[in-house]
């Protein structure tokens, strides 16, 4: 083979997967437009894409994945850390020898009569000081022309690693996609992830959740910075002036649609924007000048694919007009394109759908695409992209934001009354569980910051990391902490609130209360919005004014059952062994004495 670079832990490292697997072939992967599009080209060839429409959708391509293999598996992802303790009571934990063991047997010789491509990548600008480097090992051309859109590769990264021992090993072997020996196991102690048997999204794009997150979280506590699964977007007030926003949801409930919303119209008139940096992941530092600084490590989209339309989310739809990748959709025949559902009220009657089975859009029952189908598309794509996007040094937050899918309990929007308090706010996040991970939709479970499958450690030292975090900065300059619910629901299960675009009416709120400029009433849980301070103009229709006052509510009686599972989830740290801050526990017992 025709080594990229003489790095010798690089090169000793791959030696040995390359023994380990036996790969027939062996091929880096340099970036170049040329060599990606032959790999197009075979991988079309193959059938393990398809071409599509090249008039109507330029460099995109269908992908089906396994009929078994559709989205993240939480119940097989491991940290491999040397003690169960330090992965925490919320992680599967496995030893990291016996993991390495059962790892190496199942790998073993899997790319017998397969290629190895060698994909060295870079999260992060390349050279910026928040950026990590990471080298992906793998059997798929899919993961390759993927983590081509959704990380930066190529030569220059082996140039910036040098001869340098810190960048992250990644082994993705696709074997047979057997469900009963899929595992997506990170090694944060050795700086390694290793995945076998799948051949989907976030388990194989060894750059994204496994190495941002998941060992991302915690380099990030080890070297005084964060990793979090948090969109960013800049709000363009009339002023001019853009003010920064990080949010962190749960998976599938609207990051990508929050990152790149578009105002209503009169907002719009008026001159506010919103500017994407990233739809997922924030990696965050200090500056400088005491604030918080993020970048979004990644370099495209991996997004959900039903729901998007041009109403919904059309800066997302534009996005995926050319050289996207998408990953489970349902296959238009009669113009060689996409659908699914949610796109429009016309789906394909000459279709294939997500299993490959032919379908008539217009008379099935069954869903052309499946729930948690993708786009995976390139972030210069997106119309409102941020002109800091590639700025090294990040953008300065005003804001941290947490939500969740909760038909009842949280308010459209409240503040914190302080940084550990928004801490306690983030660590006491409840979702209604999605399509994303395999598994239960719709059932309420704790997801504190939106990273119960994201840390990489006890989840009660990663809520102790935010609180040193906040210790250290000045008050003034530390990022104002809020909660959001574009979720709430009537009686009948109606959405309360009209949310996408409508949402910015939400952040206009939390920008003026980081800038002092609007006043709040303060309830038992933190701030929330005066009725007369969240705008209603065009949709009055909508949002009657009563029930405005309904998704502002905090309902005591509500809240006292909420404290019990808060409470039950604090003793799972407690009976394992963890530390919950102390912080963290003196805000609960404020909310229990509120709440009376
Ligand atoms: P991941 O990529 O899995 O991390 O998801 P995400 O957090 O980026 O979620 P995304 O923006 O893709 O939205 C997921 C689903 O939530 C889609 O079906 C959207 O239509 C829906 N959604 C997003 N925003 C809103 C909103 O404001 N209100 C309502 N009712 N639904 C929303
Ligand atoms: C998520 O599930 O939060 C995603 C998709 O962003 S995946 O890459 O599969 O993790
Ligand atoms: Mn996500």
């Amino acid at each position: 083979m025709e080594k990229m670079t003489e790095n010798k832990s690089v090169i000793s490292w791959i030696e040995d997967k390359i023994a380990l697997v036996k790969p027939e072939k062996i091929v880096w992967i340099d970036g170049s437009e040329e060599q990606i599009e032959a790999l197009r080209a075979e991988a079309c060839s193959t059938g393990e894409m398809v071409k599509l429409n090249q008039e109507k959708l330029p460099g995109c391509y269908l992908h089906r994945t396994a009929v078994n293999d559709v989205a993240r598996v939480e119940g097989r992802t491991f940290i491999c850390t040397k003690t169960k303790a330090q992965a925490g009571p919320t992680n599967n934990w496995m030893d990291p020898d016996e993991a390495y063991k059962m790892l190496y047997d199942i790998a073993a010789d899997s790319y017998k009569g397969r290629t190895m491509y060698i994909i060295p990548y870079s999260m992060g600008p390349v050279g910026s000081k928040f950026s990590k480097i990471g080298i992906e090992l793998t059997d798929s051309i899919y993961v390759v022309l993927n983590m081509v859109i959704m990380t930066r590769v190529g030569l220059n990264v082996l140039e910036a690693l040098g001869d340098s021992e810190d960048w992250v090993r990644g082994l993705h072997c696709r074997c047979e996609i057997d469900e009963e020996k899929r595992y997506i196991c990170q090694f944060p102690q050795d700086n390694t992830i290793i995945s076998v048997n799948s051949g989907y999204g976030g388990n194989v794009l060894l750059g994204k959740k496994c190495f941002a997150l998941r060992i991302a979280s915690y380099q990030g506590r080890h070297e005084d910075w964060q990793a979090e699964h948090m969109l960013i977007l800049g709000l363009q007030k009339p002023d001019g002036d853009v003010r920064y926003i990080c949010a962190a949801f749960p998976s599938a409930c609207g990051k990508t649609n929050l990152a790149m919303l578009i105002p209503p119209e009169g907002y719009y008139s008026k001159g506010y924007r919103v500017w994407c940096v990233g739809d997922d992941i924030s990696w965050i530092r200090k500056g400088a000048d005491g604030r918080l600084y993020a970048i979004n490590p990644e370099n495209g989209f991996f997004g959900v694919a039903p729901g998007t339309n041009e109403k919904s989310n059309p800066n997302a739809l534009a996005s995926t007009k050319s050289g996207t990748i998408f990953t489970n959709v349902a296959h238009n025949l009669d113009d060689n394109t996409v659908w699914w559902e949610g796109l429009d009220k016309n789906p394909p009657a000459n279709a294939i759908e997500w299993k490959g089975n032919p379908w008539n859009g217009k008379e099935s029952d069954e869903k052309g695409a499946h729930p948690n189908s993708r786009f995976t598309a390139p972030a210069k794509n997106c119309p409102c992209i941020s002109s800091e996007f590639e700025n090294p040094d990040g953008v300065p937050i005003s804001a941290f934001v947490f939500g969740g899918r909760r038909a009842k309990l949280a308010p459209l929007v409240y503040q914190s009354r302080s940084w550990n308090h928004g801490v306690f706010v983030g660590s006491i996040m409840a979702s209604e569980t999605t399509a994303a991970a395999s598994g239960a939709v719709g059932v309420v479970r704790r997801d504190p910051m939106a990273m119960l499958p994201f840390c990489g450690y006890d989840m009660a030292d990663y809520w102790q990391h935010w609180i040193n975090i906040g210790a250290e900065l000045d008050p003034e300059k530390a990022p104002k902490i809020f909660n959001v619910n574009w979720f709430r629901k009537d009686d009948e299960g109606n959405f309360l609130w009209p949310g996408f675009g409508d949402n910015l009416r939400v952040l206009d709120w939390i920008i003026d209360r980081c800038e002092g400029k609007v006043d709040a009433v303060e309830t038992p849980i933190g701030f929330v919005p005066k009725a007369e301070d969240i705008c209603l103009d065009g949709i009055e229709d909508e949002v009657s004014d009563a029930q405005l006052a309904e998704i502002l509510s905090v309902d005591k009686a509500l809240w006292q059952d909420e404290v019990a599972g808060i409470d039950e989830f604090y003793k799972k740290f407690t009976d394992f062994g963890s530390t919950v801050p102390a912080e963290l526990v003196a805000e609960l017992e404020t909310l229990k004495s509120n709440i009376q």
